[in-house]
């Protein structure tokens, strides 16, 4: 299978990025530009063929361009971000996908992260979050019925986005930080908890089989090795700054 990798190269301005529960820190941005560089060819070494979109200078979290759509088989998801920061990040997304797929829209006054949005076989897990609202949520449950999706508002506590809190690491599991999701919120599917020294090591990138993986987070990355994952990791320390990690920086799209 072939998946295009669509990314953006890091906005000179990401030292003002949103954040939400970490504090402010120096952000080196050519160390940035370089560690986003190692995770796209990470993505080609995975089978992906990366399209990286241009940089937009007055966007910080720019990078992030996950939150900016849902990519499923049959349509796109336009999202409406929920710091009101971030929506002019993407009207480029919609011009990216033109072609790849059907594009649909989160409209106003609803708001949605693609961080929040987690997809299991026909279900789509929504992270109630401070980003993606009531109205988000069920906009999205509305679009994507007639496409034979499920919608299912998750509660969170503690995290930016669902993504942050539960990732898919193999075809009938899931890694999560349980004190920020509960598992019961997933029926059928075996939870692996991350090592608690760890809070952020819940956010896994898989592609195919191969699991790109914050080298930040060493101690469950050995858990998972141990349980057969092929990990691959890689240094995000600049982008875990700004509170972002391997999901964030790029939308995937199977074609
Ligand atoms: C934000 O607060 O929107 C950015 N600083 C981080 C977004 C990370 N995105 C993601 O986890 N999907």
């Amino acid at each position: 299978m072939i998946r295009i990798a669509i990314t953006r190269a890091v906005s000179r301005a990401l030292e003002h990025c949103e954040l939400t529960h970490l504090p402010r820190r120096p952000i080196d941005f050519a160390l940035a530009r370089r560690q986003h560089a190692a995770y796209e060819q990470a993505l080609r070494e995975a089978g992906c063929e990366v399209r990286q979109l241009p940089e937009q200078t007055d966007q910080p979290d720019s990078v992030f361009v996950e939150d900016t759509a849902i990519v499923l088989d049959e349509v796109a998801v336009i999202t409406r971000p929920g710091a009101p920061s971030r929506r002019g990040e993407v009207e480029s997304m919609a011009v990216a996908l033109e072609g790849l797929r059907e594009i649909v829209r989160i409209e106003p006054p609803g708001t949605l992260d693609g961080g929040d949005v987690l997809r299991l076989d026909r279900v789509l897990y929504v992270g109630a979050s401070a980003r993606s609202s009531v109205d988000g949520i069920a906009q999205l449950g509305r679009l994507l019925a007639p496409f034979d999706y499920r919608v299912v508002a998750v509660p969170l506590r503690g995290c930016l986005h669902l993504k942050s809190a539960v990732t898919q690491v193999a075809p009938d599991r899931l890694l999560m930080n349980p004190d920020w999701v509960d598992a019961r919120c997933f029926p059928g599917w075996e939870p692996i908890a991350i090592d608690p020294a760890e809070p952020h090591a819940a956010n896994t990138l898989r592609v195919g089989d191969a699991v790109t993986y914050p080298a930040s987070c060493p101690r469950t990355a050995e858990a998972l090795r141990k349980r057969g994952n092929d990990v691959r990791s890689v240094e995000m320390s600049e982008m875990e700054k700004a509170e972002g990690a391997v999901t964030c920086c790029s939308v995937i799209v199977p074609v």
